[in-house]
């Protein structure tokens, strides 16, 4: 059991911006908004899935693993990956930007930075 990272779920409240859990429909709106229907052949629908499964659509949860690595927002965006934490000295910071960034209720920088992922790698390696 040692050997399986330890999930804790934590909520963000430590600067004043809120989290926010969104339902489908919102999320689906907000994701037609911001134009990703057909990026890099994907559509809405599996955007609204991927968040789905990864946070159950909580843009203030916060995943920590066991060691430095943590998930966040909506999308699971990392700060092995995508963006900037206190806990770790190197990363590859994609984003260019500070992970608690993609635990408010604004998703439009959390959309932007998938999309540089799914331009880069694809979202099959999430
Ligand atoms: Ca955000």
């Amino acid at each position: 059991m040692k050997l399986f990272p330890l999930v804790v779920l934590f909520h963000f409240a430590a600067t004043g911006t809120k989290g926010k859990i969104f339902s489908r429909c919102h999320l689906a709106h907000i994701l037609q908004d911001a134009k990703v229907e057909g990026y890099e052949g994907l559509g809405v629908a599996d955007w609204v899935c991927f968040a789905t499964h990864a946070s159950k659509l909580d843009s203030a949860e916060i995943l920590s693993f066991t060691g430095p690595h943590r998930n966040y927002g909506i999308f699971k965006l990392s700060n092995t990956d995508h963006c900037q934490d206190n806990s770790r000295e190197s990363y590859t910071n994609l984003c260019q930007t500070c992970c608690t960034y993609f635990v408010n209720e604004d998703l439009s920088d959390d959309i932007q930075c998938l999309k540089m992922h799914i331009k880069n790698k694809g979202l099959d390696s999430w």
